[in-house]
């Protein structure tokens, strides 16, 4: 037996905390049907985040537009900060309350997986990242890992479900497991190159039998210039000091004129790791810190009721603005009926909390994936890894 929803489940309300459902049973009995306006905050990041990546829009879309609501939501892929509504919904609350439990889960995953990938992406800066955390997961959600870790940044994902999403091949190396049958590593990298169709670049794991400066150099004596790469995912009982272990790859690699052979890092890798090993990695394949990267803790509230702003404790009441400088980035919150201005550093604010869905109709055309991955990129030139 599998232990996941159908879509056709979570569009019933299946997946909905019991107390949503109960609180529509209540208010239909007593005849009480509001129109309330919500919206969906951010009021803390995980570890030192001073920024996020919002995703799961496009799958919010799939809910909100069977909904007699009017939503206004920030695009999806816009770098946003705490305190700011990355989502306003407002309509009868009976019509949309109990799909706060989706709608929230729909972006905390998703926007936590994006935030990862363009952290490592930030830090990596031109060097590849590629999504390997599909093995961290539950299976049926390798796709929805594989979209975001690459509309957060990743320049490639390693499942071919999840780069047909995206519209891409997959990018991978090859396993211990083919190293280990095969008996040799250099064995196994010329069936590799025999084997596998030559579009596919050859990058050789070379950390299974012996040190790997030794078996990068009889890789790249066997393959010559149709080596790529070579990975390194050196366990860590044997890891020790790895930036020293990749300086000898290099210097041995360089010193026989295999200059073009780069260097592949996985196993472990985040993006305090990539600042670490930039200098000499080409490369890096990340998983564990890209699929099973903390949720992103959004919380939906009320801020309007009637027509009249009411919020409980610690939330703003009232319908806002998100306001943020073309140039800076400089984002602000202020009540709906302010427009926008000129920010301190002379650039133009623009509203980013922007008018989405209507009464079941999408109000643009959602972007593809590679578009959303631009335009994080864009803002990633902007922002730093840390404050
Ligand atoms: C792991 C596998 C993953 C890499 C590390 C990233 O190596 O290659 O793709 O995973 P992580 O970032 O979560 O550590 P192994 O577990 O040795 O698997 P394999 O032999 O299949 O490469």
């Amino acid at each position: 037996m599998i232990h996941t929803a159908t879509w056709k489940e979570v569009k019933e309300g299946l997946v909905t905390d019991i107390y949503f459902d109960r609180t529509k049973q209540i208010l239909q009995a007593k005849g009480i049907d509001l129109h309330v306006r919500a919206e969906v905050v951010a009021h803390v990041f995980p570890s030192n985040w001073p920024w996020a990546v919002l995703a799961g829009v496009e799958e919010c879309a799939e809910v909100l537009k069977d909904l007699p609501v009017d939503v206004r939501m920030m695009k999806e892929g816009t770098i946003f900060g705490t305190k700011l509504p990355v989502m306003e919904i407002s309509g009868k609350y009976l019509d949309f309350g109990q799909y706060e439990t989706t709608l929230l889960g729909l972006i905390c995953q998703a926007s936590g997986i994006a935030t990862m990938a363009a952290r490592c992406k930030k830090a990596a800066g031109k060097k590849e990242v590629i999504s390997f955390g599909a093995r961290r997961i539950h299976p049926t959600i390798a796709p929805l890992i594989e979209r975001n870790a690459y509309i957060g940044g990743c320049d490639g994902v390693s499942v071919g479900l999840g780069a047909r999403l995206i519209g891409k091949e997959p990018v991978g190396t090859m396993p211990h497991a083919l190293i280990l049958i095969m008996g040799d590593t250099v064995k196994a990298t010329k069936a590799f190159d025999e084997v596998i169709e030559p579009g596919v670049r050859r990058v050789s794991l070379i950390d299974t039998f012996n040190d790997e400066k030794i078996e990068a150099l009889n890789v790249a004596g066997e393959l010559g210039d149709r080596l790529y790469a070579v990975r390194l995912d050196t366990p860590r009982s044997r890891r020790g000091d790895f930036l020293e272990i990749m300086k000898e790859v290099r210097w041995e690699l360089d010193l026989r004129g295999y200059k073009q052979v780069k260097l592949f890092l996985s196993g472990g890798i985040d993006e305090m790791d990539i600042e670490k090993y930039n200098l000499l990695a080409d490369a890096y394949g990340v998983g564990t810190a890209i699929s099973n990267a903390r949720v992103v803790d959004f919380s939906m509230d009320i801020i309007e009721i009637d027509g009249h702003p009411l919020a409980k404790r610690g939330k703003m009441s009232g319908s806002k603005r998100v306001l943020r400088c073309k140039e800076c980035l400089k984002t602000r919150v202020c009540p709906v009926e302010e427009s926008p201005g000129r920010c301190s550093c002379g650039g133009l604010e623009e509203e980013i909390l922007v008018p989405f869905v209507s009464k079941g109709n999408l109000l643009y055309p959602l972007p593809k994936p590679f578009q959303i991955r631009e335009f994080v990129l864009q803002q990633l030139s902007k922002v730093e890894l840390r404050i």
